[in-house]
């Protein structure tokens, strides 16, 4: 074809695409019936709610693509420093409603959709949640996909796309039973296949020596291969044409590397041995604070990791020929430790096939990288058995080897021969089995190492990265974690959002949440009261609704609403929570009628998953249901105090439960919790919290003020002298009550909950259930005294709103981007 032809045609082309998609109501309810017959291949004269809702997002899904588009071409021409964050684990949640509300398009299409006969609220309850990660550490990475496309930042995010997230909790008969969450059932429009963005990943194999130019060169020679292939997810901001990606990687089959064995005639086995490749990414590990050492969560690391720096590389090179440029143009955040082998990936890539000088590369790869530990225990640090990453990764191994040689050299010249203390920093721990410490392996390399809240620094540098500290400590930081205002206000509450746009006179605070703030000076206004207060009646409606719709229990709405949503875990101590709840109820039945007219109702509402093979935490779930069964159903206390466990607890749970939450517990034993970002959801909702000085609760204190919270139990430094000292039972007779009463069978199930007792007995209550009893049952009568008091209980509510704002993923990219060193990058069109 000419060349004049050519640019007549894409002139042509371009004339008939220079438009955006146009957001009034006629245009939208056009798009929404194109794709309900196009794209559903429904007719427009018949199609259901969730046929309704996949139409509806494939029109959200074109506005998105648009921005998107723009922003990547925006991004390329000019290309900046970008940063890209790795994580195995993102819990996105559902995408419709942030979208439209990111997009800013939420009331148009309420309206388009009313008119034809349907409500955005009913279509947007049909999506299901993206559930690709456990708890914390995996909304915390939504979060901040959130803010970093808010805040204009070049930013890509990686993962991983399982084909089954994190499983489905049902309960029967009490017990927690595990199903699988097979998310992607009925398509998901939210993402994007591509199927001709894919790159090789290699496994297994040996290496050889290759010479080149009289060079000696190492060169891998896998054993098998498997095809990663992209799905991008787009992530738009608000107030802002960005639109980012979060880029997943799934398994396929490699076409180019398994012929060989269709030779061999067993053509049937070949197929089935191809299919195998897809396990990598087909399931996400349940387990949030234990390590195994399996292969296969080896494999799904590797194999996220060496597509996103094939990625990272392409996209650097397409720009660049000079890898000196490579720190100014590319920083690499690992969350957690379970990317750490991105370090290793790019150092052999550099040097074996870029055919770098060792130390050139080395000097690269110490000014891209930075770290964020989200662990408090040396038990939860990550190890990798030498023997399985030799025989998966041989190459690495070596690689690693090396490394830790230079390193130890090093550290030789500055602490001299202390055996001790270079076998503790070792990047290889010798022992019954030889292990890669992924930690080590990433302080080492990184010029950077993040804690999660200030209290998490300080305990790292003083236990597990104390030799680490000693001799980096200008590599050590923290960045306390944030959550993001536009889900968990804007999409969550929108009552509530709409009552602060009012009182402050503006939405600017949906991007710039510091303006919260501002409602201080309104928290003893009568009026603001008064509105603060129907909004979170509204909002307790909802939730009495759901609560019924699920448990046929009905509940009052003069209680208060008492909740603990998160993982179950004995160190987070729902069973103290229990506890307190028998301690409650001893109390209720134990008394006279006629003092009970004083007694302020509760609806205690717990949820959470146990991991499927945490024994004890199961238990808890149990233990849970077998009083709840008891209380509930004792006339004796009637609407004085009820039991709701929500099953299957996850993010759009967690949407509707905080914001109709008074009150929400937050009580681990201090030292254990990194930081928590549940409260930060709940202060966010003006919800009260019952708090131990554990994590990030510290710096909530000093927003809010001691006063406007119930605080309770042990300081960090009290722990271990407390742990030492144990309690003595004759003292604390109450809890030595309740844990009878468990024991004895008060509540059935006398020998399943005797290994949950024993856990808390003298000399082995770890978490120190039996010393913060005490303390625990002072805070809850606070919060009963307060809860009387409604005008401070409003109050204290307003405070914790307005203190709420040091609490956004925004403040935390913000902390993030100066030690990634990446300036915003604002599409303009
Ligand atoms: O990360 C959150 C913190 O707010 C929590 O305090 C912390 O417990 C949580 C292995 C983890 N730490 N470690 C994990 C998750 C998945 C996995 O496979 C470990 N999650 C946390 C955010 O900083």
């Amino acid at each position: 074809m000419a060349s004049e032809e050519r640019s007549a045609k894409a002139e042509r082309m371009f004339a008939l695409m220079d438009r955006f998609l146009k957001n009034d109501p006629i245009s939208l309810q056009n798009d929404i019936l194109d794709h309900v017959e196009y794209t559903m291949a429904r007719s427009r004269f018949s199609f259901d709610d969730f046929e309704a809702y996949q139409a509806l997002s494939h029109s959200v899904r074109d506005r998105l693509i648009e921005r998107w588009h723009d922003t990547q071409i925006y991004f390329k021409r000019k290309d900046p420093k970008r940063i890209y964050f790795l994580s195995l684990e993102f819990l996105m949640g559902r995408s419709l409603s942030n979208s439209v509300i990111n997009l800013g398009i939420r009331d148009q299409y309420a309206e388009a959709l009313s008119q034809l006969g349907f409500e955005f609220e009913v279509l947007a309850e049909q999506e299901g949640d993206a559930a690709l990660g456990n708890g914390g550490l995996a909304r915390l990475s939504a979060c901040q996909m959130d803010s970093l496309a808010t805040l204009d930042y070049p930013a890509w995010g990686y993962g991983l796309r399982y084909q089954y997230g994190l499983f489905r909790q049902v309960i029967m008969d009490g017990f927690q039973h595990e199903q699988p969450d097979y998310w992607l059932n009925f398509g998901n429009p939210w993402e994007i296949e591509r199927i001709h963005l894919t790159y090789p990943v290699k496994f297994y194999g040996s290496v050889e020596d290759e010479t080149l130019n009289g060079e000696i060169y190492k060169v891998w020679i896998p054993g098998e291969m498997v095809e990663a292939v992209a799905y991008d997810n787009l992530i738009p901001g608000y107030g802002t044409r960005n639109t980012i990606t979060l880029r997943l990687w799934a398994a396929k089959p490699s076409d180019q590397y398994d012929m060989e064995s269709y030779n061999t005639g067993d053509y049937i086995n070949a197929v089935v041995s191809r299919q195998k490749a897809e396990s990598i990414s087909s399931v996400l590990y349940p387990d949030d604070r234990s390590y195994q050492g399996k292969e296969l969560r080896l494999k799904q690391q590797y194999f996220f990791v060496s597509a996103s720096v094939q990625d990272i590389i392409r996209r650097f090179k397409d720009a660049h020929s000079n890898f000196d440029e490579f720190p100014e143009k590319v920083a690499l955040q690992l969350n957690d430790t379970h990317p750490s082998l991105a370090i290793v990936e790019v150092m052999r890539i550099l040097v074996d096939e870029e055919h770098l000088d060792w130390n050139k590369a080395w000097h690269i790869v110490c000014q891209i990288f930075s770290f964020t530990t989200h662990t408090v225990i040396a038990e939860g640090l990550e190890k990798i058995p030498v023997d399985l990453l030799g025989s998966l990764l041989p190459r690495h191994l070596q690689i690693m080897y090396e490394i830790n040689f230079n390193f130890v050299e090093e550290l030789k010249k500055k602490i001299g021969l202390d055996y001790n203390r270079l076998s503790r920093m070792s990047i290889v721990e010798e022992g019954a089995v030889k292990s890669i410490r992924s930690a080590n392996l990433s302080i080492v390399c990184s010029h950077t190492v993040n804690g999660v809240s200030r209290a998490h620094l300080e305990l790292i540098k003083a236990n597990v990265f104390k030799d680490f500290y000693e001799l980096w400590p200008q590599k050590f930081q923290y960045k306390t974690n944030g959550v993001t205002q536009r889900r968990w206000i804007v999409v969550s509450n929108p009552s509530l959002s709409s009552l602060i746009s009012k009182w402050l006179g503006t939405e600017a605070w949906v991007r710039d949440v510091e303006l919260l703030t501002g409602l201080r000076e309104y928290a003893a206004n009568p009026d603001l009261q008064l509105e603060w207060k129907m909004v979170r009646k509204v909002n307790k409606m909802r939730l009495a609704e759901y609560i019924e719709a699920m448990s046929g229990l009905k509940v009052s709405l003069d209680a208060m609403f008492d909740v603990q949503i998160k993982r179950i875990h004995e160190y987070k101590r729902q069973l103290l929570n229990i506890l307190g709840i028998i301690h409650r109820y001893d109390c209720i039945k134990n008394m006279e009628k006629s003092d009970r007219r004083k007694v302020v109702p509760r609806v205690c509402i717990i949820g959470g998953k146990a991991a499927p093979g945490y024994e004890i935490a199961k238990k808890i779930i149990k233990l849970w249901h077998a009083v709840a069964e008891k209380i509930n159903n004792d006339s004796d206390v009637g609407d004085l105090l009820k039991l709701v466990f929500i099953p299957d607890y996850n993010v759009s749970v967690a949407e509707l439960v905080i914001p109709g939450a008074d009150l929400s517990q937050h009580i681990s034993t201090a030292g254990n919790e990194a930081s928590g970002t549940g409260s930060m959801k709940f202060l966010m909702n003006g919800c009260l919290l019952l708090a131990t000085e554990d994590g990030s609760t510290v710096e909530i204190i000093e927003e809010i003020g001691v006063d406007n919270m119930f605080l309770f139990g042990a300081r960090v430094h009290d722990v271990p002298v407390l742990r030492e000292k144990g309690v003595d039972l004759k003292v604390n007779l109450q809890f030595a009550r309740v844990v009878r009463m468990v024991r004895d069978g008060y509540f059935g199930f006398k020998d399943y909950f005797k290994s949950l007792c024993d856990t808390v007995e003298v000399g082995k209550d770890f978490y120190l259930l039996g010393s913060d009893f005490g303390g625990y049952l002072e805070a809850q009568a606070a919060a009963d005294k307060t809860f009387v008091d409604q005008e401070k209980w409003t109050r204290m509510s307003i405070l914790s709103t307005a203190g709420s704002g040091r609490f956004s993923s925004d403040r935390t990219i913000e902390d993030y981007a100066k030690t990634w060193g990446i300036e915003p990058c604002r599409c303009p069109f």
